[in-house]
């Protein structure tokens, strides 16, 4: 069976998934620094899910990616088939606070990445490398003009010619700025040294599963995660803007489903390769009346309020994203988002008196 390396394993993803590998027999060390948990203290919130006493069922290290002689140590002893890096600070909103986020978010983020390439050149070359990316690294720039490609490189016309150009990045947050510097530096390495990378652009992921923990402050708390919150605290759903916002959105159980496909398709020598990464598309309107519907039928009679949005970003446009490489290797999408939410309503609710209220609305404003 093959060595699976997770990098964040105790994250929101990693946790779930590492968890997800060891049930079915894959051999597994987890590396994290306990971040998450750190951070999310810090901004005052806490898991919805508690996490005293939950299990680790598979090899752990404490460590930071950007520990080079750590990280080489276990490449050099391990030599595992794939290193699913999640390593990374998760959370637009939190990297827009001020200068020390900005900075701590980027520095973790780039200076991590680099050095997981650093040491799988020298020590572990034969490994694939996969990264989680973000469709968002597009930026808003693209929605009217073209789809998100999976690929990265695609065909322009510019004065009379015809010609490749890598895949234009242009981002709204320094958080997918540093996804953008990560999967330029993964793919000069993998062009310049022949490793083997799968960079998955992921959409928004929401849901929860056993002992994951779950977020649903403004800083980590995806939306889903979040209007499922508010609605349980009996708190008006903060839709941002219009809502017309749309993006790719997947369950946390898909997300799992699509990283083990993954594993299952590595890629050959030299190959980089992109995989956008999502269920379906949604707008917040569309979302936040989803919410509302399933939360009604627990007798929550849940509010919308449409807020001023925090952030820089469009509030109204098409969002078209080419999705064909997870579904060609097997990927079943939960299409029913309802069920989804019913569940999420079910777990949450047994754990509503450790909501936060203070957390919920946000405070960083991004301009
Ligand atoms: N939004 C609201 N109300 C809220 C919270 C968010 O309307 O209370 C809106 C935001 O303005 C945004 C949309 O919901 O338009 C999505 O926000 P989000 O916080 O769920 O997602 P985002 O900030 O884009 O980041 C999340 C994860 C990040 C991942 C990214 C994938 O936190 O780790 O990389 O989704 S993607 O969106 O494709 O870039």
């Amino acid at each position: 069976m093959k060595k699976i390396l997770v990098l964040g394993s105790e994250g929101y993803i990693g946790y779930a998934l590492c968890q997800h590998l060891v049930n079915k027999k894959y051999q597994v060390l987890g590396i994290d620094n306990q971040s998450r948990q750190k951070k999310v203290e810090e901004i005052g919130s806490d898991s919805l899910i508690p996490l005293e006493g939950r299990p680790i069922n598979w090899a752990f290290k404490e460590g930071d990616v950007r520990d080079f002689a750590l990280i080489s140590e276990v490449l050099k002893d391990m030599q595992p088939d794939v290193i699913v890096h999640l390593a990374e600070q998760p959370s637009a909103p939190y990297s827009m606070i001020d200068v020390n986020k900005a900075v701590e978010t980027q520095s973790n983020n780039v200076v991590g990445t680099l050095t997981l390439l650093w040491a799988m050149r020298l020590f572990c070359p034969s490994a694939t490398l996969v990264k989680l990316a973000a469709m968002g690294e597009f930026g808003d720039w693209i929605y009217e003009k073209a789809k998100i490609p999976e690929s990265n490189r695609i065909t322009v016309f510019y004065d009379g010619y015809q010609i490749e150009i890598p895949t234009p990045h242009f981002s709204n947050s320094f958080y997918h700025w540093s996804k953008i510097f990560d999967t330029g530096n993964i793919e000069f390495a993998c062009r310049l040294w022949g490793l083997k990378a799968i960079d998955i652009m992921q959409g928004s992921v929401y849901g929860q599963i056993g002992w994951t923990r779950f977020d649903y402050d403004e800083y980590f708390g995806t939306v889903i995660n979040r209007f499922v919150t508010q609605a349980i605290a009996r708190l008006p759903l903060t839709i941002y803007g219009r809502g017309g916002q749309t993006r790719g959105y997947l369950p946390l159980k898909d997300s799992i489903q699509c990283l083990e496909l993954v594993i299952k398709h590595l890629p050959q020598k030299d190959e980089y390769i992109v995989v956008n990464q999502f269920e379906g598309l949604y707008s917040i309107n569309q979302l936040a009346n989803l919410v509302k519907e399933v939360g009604d039928k627990f007798k929550l009679d849940v509010q919308i309020n449409s807020i001023e949005n925090p952030r820089v970003e469009k509030e109204e446009h098409d969002y078209n994203v080419e999705h064909k490489k997870l579904l060609e290797w097997g990927y079943k999408p939960t299409t029913d988002m309802k069920a989804e939410l019913r569940k999420m309503f079910k777990i949450l609710l047994s754990h509503k008196g450790r909501i936060r209220p203070a957390v919920i609305m946000p405070k960083t404003k991004w301009r």
